[in-house]
């Protein structure tokens, strides 16, 4: 086995939670377990290790690899979730329990409003660990599960190595794609065989759209201008029903929908606006210090670890285990609701 294997000195100046948790006593205690796919802790931890900049740093290479690392796994999950081992998780998809009237019906603040969810395939490993063979049959399965969509959902499938440069760029750049050559997911196996088998399914108007095998192997997302929040996850609850009908999602009682990122558990959800807040962002601290309250996440406009530009921010739901769908999509709710109050303190200030 590893027995040879070494506490990995790079996490000695990292600040991820990988290099909080893992101590080198439990480097030690689970440095030869081994996951029923081959999935070893240098696995689960490279990502951290090759990326001191992660805030993470840890993917799971199957629903096992929670049970198998779980002394590592439990305090990663309590720390980002505030989720305990004893904890419950929950759900409800019923848009109608949602409190969140437009709170931009002028459009001062709100640009876009977008819902996603992870998922992946029951008893088959996650992108991390997934053969070749498995995951092109992923692809031809959920591409043609999706064929049978219609009215709003109708759409096309388009693989990424059949799409040009030019029109991958563009809708990257318009945020309806995954962004490419990921240094967290490289490390982490998920960008093996890569374009292979990853692909972006949309309606013409591109509010409906399924990303094939990027860090999960499906990204159920739902989005459109402005911010009526409510339509957007009534649109996305709908398309999850639809597949769910014909598709068996890696599920587990405790833990909720399995995702390779520690982050995604539970409801897998991440309901975000970008939102244009000039007067804010020049108060940072003020700024996190409502996000914190609120437990939201600021992102910049071009996702995770990218940076904002000209004020606008992804603000999104951080909590996404032991909450409902409901309760994420009311999290981020309330969160732009407080954040657009005080920027409309400030310009008030200000002008
Ligand atoms: P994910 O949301 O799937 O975890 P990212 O943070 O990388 O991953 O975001 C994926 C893409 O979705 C990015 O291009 C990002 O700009 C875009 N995006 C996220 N939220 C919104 C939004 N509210 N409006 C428009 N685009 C969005
Ligand atoms: C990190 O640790 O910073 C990255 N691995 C990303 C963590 C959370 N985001 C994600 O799963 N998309």
């Amino acid at each position: 086995m590893n027995s040879n294997l070494k506490y990995p000195k790079a996490l000695e100046n990292s600040n991820s939670l990988v290099a909080k948790y893992l101590t080198k006593e439990l480097f030690e205690e689970l440095k030869d377990r081994v996951t029923i796919n081959g999935f070893t802790l240098q696995n689960v931890i490279n990502s951290g290790v090759q990326n001191i900049d992660s805030g993470i740093g840890a993917y799971a290479g199957d629903k096992e690899s929670y049970e198998v690392f779980a002394p590592l796994f439990d305090k990663i999950i309590e720390d980002y979730h505030g989720f305990k081992k004893d904890d419950k998780h929950k759900t409800n998809m019923n848009p109608n329990d949602l409190n969140a009237p437009n709170l931009d019906i002028d459009s001062q603040f709100i640009i876009s409003t977008r819902v996603r969810v992870a998922r992946n395939i029951k008893d088959i490993p996650l992108g991390t660990a997934i053969s070749k063979e498995l995951r092109d049959k992923i692809e031809q399965d959920i591409s043609q599960t999706l064929l049978s969509f219609d009215g709003e959902l109708q759409g096309k499938y388009y693989p990424l190595n059949n799409i040009t440069l030019d029109d991958r760029e563009s809708l990257i750049k318009d945020h309806f794609l995954f962004k490419e050559g990921d240094r967290f997911l490289q490390s982490a196996g998920l960008n093996r065989d890569w374009p292979n088998a990853r692909g972006i399914f949309h309606n013409s108007d591109k509010t409906f759209l399924l990303w094939i095998n990027e860090e999960d192997q499906l990204r159920i997302i739902s989005m459109q201008q402005g911010g009526d929040i409510k339509e957007v996850f009534t649109r996305l609850v709908l398309a999850i029903k639809k597949l769910q009908e014909k598709i068996k999602f890696e599920y587990d009682k405790h833990l909720g929908y399995i995702t390779s990122c520690p982050t995604n558990l539970g409801t897998a959800i991440r309901a975000s606006v970008h939102i244009k807040l000039p007067n804010l962002s020049t108060k940072m601290d003020e700024f996190k210090e409502i996000a914190d309250k609120y437990s939201v996440q600021i992102r910049g406009i071009h996702g995770e670890h990218s940076d904002s530009e000209g004020g606008v921010y992804d603000i999104s739901n951080k909590r996404r285990l032991g909450v409902s769908e409901v309760e994420c999509v009311q999290d981020m709710y309330n969160g732009v609701q407080a954040l657009i109050k005080r920027e409309k303190e400030l310009r008030n200030k200000n002008y």
